[in-house]
């Protein structure tokens, strides 16, 4: 058990009577603090209808319809176009409900909405009680004048953003680039290069009755002033409401924290209610630090929160925290000026992707499938996500698995692509959905930074709009001037005020990728490749600081794809195949990468496969470039992790959770220690990359085979794999390598050794996967049943590229994909699955590159 000293306790505005540090939490009556989560009984309809239709509370309008049978599935086929009257329709939402008295007679009683999509009037009884214009922020209103016993009707009417938008573009002299900018909305709704259309609206967070008497917690903040291993200086901060004309009885605060379940300290303090903040420093010898994936334990303290009065629970609250350092390194250097994280002191080279919302209709997204996403993202040795900036402020279950799972995020206010308004109306709504979102998420010891917008620095002064949107220069100088209010004044100022100990970064990237300045300054989103259409090598040379995005698209797997076709859509271009790829350009942009890469197949299945293996060697090639240049370039996020529907995107996890061949490449490329076989200059180097925060002793195995396995050269290496760096660790003119042996049937192949396990292997080809001389693939596959599901060993004589192995139908997944069989080698692969599988064998598929 570690030691804590309360230090001292200080009380703003207090009037303390007592400190005790007590072992036993006194004995509580039922609580003070009362709550009534309004679940059931709701009904919708639209508001030139009579007809009134069950509705799912939290929910959206389109999943409402869907499940009345009054819509098909909008994600089915062509649908999406046949739907969109509903963004254009007034909808109602009711429900009734009765109050017992104890929550009747509470002194305060509110009515708490977590979330309303977007333009809602919220009556009660028939009573007005709020207009709303944010989906991000928290509502509430004061219902104590109206409510009753029985039968209290609530009634939402939700407007159409749609309309609210081109009533406010009217009265602008200067359009702005889209008009969903008037909205404080998840932008993505409006349609994406990788999203449907589907302009929603609903009471998409939960909404509750609270009621309260004297005194309620309002929020908590955990400050971590600071950390060492020796010493963690912490303020537990708790901001209370208080009733105006409450008696004025002695309230107590009881504070007790666990580490890992051992409780270490537990604290009472006894004061005056005339106040309303209570501010606890708190001392930790030798804590255990949070640390993210791969560096060490997410450790957690929980915490339990009580307020009292005599022995009544007044209010209470549970959570955990981390007990951790982060920072972000913004020097000016040599190169130009670096952006780089360290954790607890520890410079960390970040490995991750940009995360996008898993649905076009977020209330629907189940736990399990939270679980889901993120399992895979820490099984990809991943130790950063980037929340991006047109979709939503998560869940608090997903920044909950992030601090339990070590994963750290880049979390961006809502904004993205655009330009914004500047009234005031719109600042002060902005000023407090940033206030709202910073107290509900800044406990989390996994948010990493806030970062103000996604492109729209870059836009502003690389896209164009001033032209094509034909501004005067006092329109460009208001835009720009909004543009300031906003996130280089009032996003840092309420960050300083809520949240002081994270950075801020007003917009990402900090240079738009045609400017030489993006690979010198801040963090920078390469989109030479698909959207410039250069090739994939071009990742070697475009290397920036802090790789925020980029990215190239693969298909679905088929299984996702029938989801959402009938067997005649399964066509490259056929119309529904079209309407699930966003990109105006992307199926040609496939088809040409392809062309340069690949012999593009006929066959369906055959493309989808190729398509997946485009993407995931496009992007195998950044994701190592990125790590060879540490501590040039010190974090790598793509673009993107996941969808939220089935299309043909840049994801690596389909809308199903799939992994394409992108998501097991990057778990390779993301592992502690990378090997990475590259040309330059002629030479053919191997560089070693460890993440790993010490020095260790290694070997490194080196050959160059032809694809029958003979041998041609090899060489062994005794080598210490330092910390934290990318060395060249072997190097060799690719012609002294190559003699006359054909490019186009050799194989390079380099491991490394520790303590004699294998830890990684990586492989070079000379040739474009096209003009390789493959031998006719011969697998042999052994099944057997293991534990975990079935264990598959596979050998052949000769070269096999690409091995993909497929259980159409069944629910599991192979923990190894999409890899090369070398010639006389035994993979092992395990089918992950809970299911029973009779003839494994049989329905096993496979295929490969031929
Ligand atoms: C990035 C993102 C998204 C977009 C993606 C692919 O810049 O920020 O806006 O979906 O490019 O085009």
């Amino acid at each position: 058990m570690k030691h804590v000293i309360l230090s001292k306790i200080l009380i703003s505005f207090a009037y303390l009577f007592i400190v005790t540090i007590l072992f036993s939490c006194a004995k509580a009556t039922k609580p003070d603090f009362t709550a009534k989560e309004l679940t059931t009984n709701w009904q919708f309809k639209n508001l030139v209808e009579s007809n009134w239709l069950p509705a799912e509370v939290p929910g959206v309008v389109h999943t409402d319809l869907l499940a009345a049978g009054i819509i098909e599935d909008p994600f089915y086929r062509d649908n999406e176009e046949t739907l969109e009257w509903i963004e254009n329709e007034t909808w109602v939402y009711q429900t009734s409900f009765d109050l017992n008295e104890g929550l009747l007679n509470t002194q305060n009683l509110q009515l708490v909405f977590d979330g309303l999509d977007t333009y809602a009037e919220v009556k009660l009884n028939g009573q007005h009680l709020l207009n709303t214009d944010n989906m991000f922020r928290r509502w509430t209103a004061n219902i104590k004048p109206f409510a009753k016993a029985k039968n209290n009707l609530l009634e939402i009417i939700f407007t159409p953003a749609v309309i609210e938008d081109s009533i406010k573009d009217a009265k602008m002299n200067y359009r702005l680039p889209d008009v969903r900018a008037y909205s404080r909305k998840a932008p993505y709704q409006y349609g994406w290069d990788w999203g449907p259309r589907f302009v929603t609206c609903g009471i998409w967070r939960p909404v509750k009755i609270e009621g309260w008497n004297e005194i309620k917690i309002d929020n908590y903040q955990i400050v971590q002033k600071e950390v060492s291993e020796e010493k963690a200086e912490i303020d537990f901060v708790i901001n209370l409401e208080t009733n105006p004309d409450r008696i004025q009885n002695p309230v107590r605060v009881e504070l007790e924290i666990k580490s890992q379940g051992n409780s270490i300290v537990t604290l009472q303090i006894e004061l005056n209610p005339d106040r309303d903040k209570i501010q606890i420093p708190l001392s930790i010898d030798t804590p255990k630090l949070w640390w993210c994936n791969g560096l060490g334990d997410p450790d957690l303290y929980d915490f339990d929160l009580k307020l009292f009065s005599g022995n009544t629970i007044l209010d209470q609250r549970s959570g955990h925290f981390g007990v951790r350092e982060i920072e972000l390194v913004r020097e000016k250097d040599a190169t130009g000026e670096s952006f780089y994280f360290k954790l607890n002191g520890q410079p960390v080279f970040m490995k991750g992707a940009n995360y996008i919302p898993m649905d076009n209709f977020t209330p629907r997204v189940t736990v399990e499938k939270y679980e889901n996403l993120l399992n895979s993202a820490v099984d990809a040795n991943m130790n950063m996500l980037r929340v991006w900036g047109g979709g939503i402020y998560e869940e608090d279950i997903f920044y909950d698995f992030c601090d339990e799972n070590g994963i750290l995020v880049w979390q961006d206010f809502m904004f993205a692509c655009n330009m914004y308004p500047g009234d005031p109306a719109f600042l002060e709504n902005v000023k407090h959905e940033a206030e709202d979102n910073i107290i509900r998420l800044r406990n989390h010891p996994s948010i990493a930074l806030w970062c103000g917008n996604n492109e729209v620095d870059e836009g502003w002064h690389n896209w164009g709009w001033q032209k094509s949107l034909g501004y005067s220069v006092e329109d460009s100088t208001e835009v720009w001037k909004n543009y300031k209010a906003v996130f280089h004044q009032i996003l840092p100022e309420v960050i300083q005020k809520f949240d002081p100990t994270r950075a801020y970064h007003s917009s990402s990237p900090t240079i738009g990728w045609g400017h030489e300045e993006s690979r010198q300054t801040g963090d920078s989103h390469y989109w030479g490749v698909w959207w410039g259409e250069e090739p994939f090598e071009i990742y070697e040379q475009r290397v920036g600081r802090f790789m925020s995005e980029y990215g190239f698209q693969g298909m679905p797997e088929l299984a996702s794809i029938e989801t959402f076709t009938l067997p005649e859509d399964r066509e490259i271009g056929s119309g529904v195949m079209q309407v699930h790829q966003k990109h105006p350009r992307g199926t040609e942009l496939i088809q040409t990468y392809m062309e340069r890469d690949y012999i593009v197949p006929d066959d369906f299945e055959d493309y989808i496969y190729i398509s997946q293996l485009l993407q995931a060697e496009g992007i195998r090639i950044a994701l190592e470039a990125h790590r060879r240049a540490m501590p040039h370039c010190m974090g790598t996020l793509y673009w993107q992790l996941n969808d939220c529907w089935p299309v043909t995107s840049w994801a690596s996890l389909d809308y199903y959770g799939k992994w394409k061949a992108l998501h097991y490449f990057a778990k390779d490329a993301f592992a502690e220690t990378l090997v990475s076989p590259v040309i330059e200059e002629d030479e053919l180097k191997v560089y070693v990359v460890s993440d790993k925060t010490k020095d260790y002793e290694a070997a490194l195995e080196m050959k160059l085979i032809d694809f029958e396995g003979i041998e041609l050269w090899s060489l062994e290496k005794e080598l210490t794999v330092n910390a934290q760096t990318s060395e060249v660790v072997f190097a060799v003119p690719q012609a002294n390598l190559l003699k006359n042996h054909d490019p186009g049937k050799v194989v390079f192949v380099a491991k490394i050794f520790s303590d004699d396990k294998p830890i990684c292997r990586n492989l070079f080809y000379f040739k474009k996967v096209k003009d390789l001389h493959l031998p006719k693939a011969e697998p042999e596959i052994s099944v057997e049943e293991v534990g975990e599901g079935y264990k598959l060993t596979i050998t052949s004589k000769k070269l096999i590229k690409n091995l993909f192995l497929e259980m159409p139908g069944i629910e599991g997944r192979f923990d190894k994909n999409f890899f090369d069989v070398l010639p006389g080698e035994s993979v092992v692969v395990i089918y992950q699955t809970n299911e029973q599988i009779e003839g494994f064998e049989d329905l096993l598929k496979w295929r490969c590159v031929e």
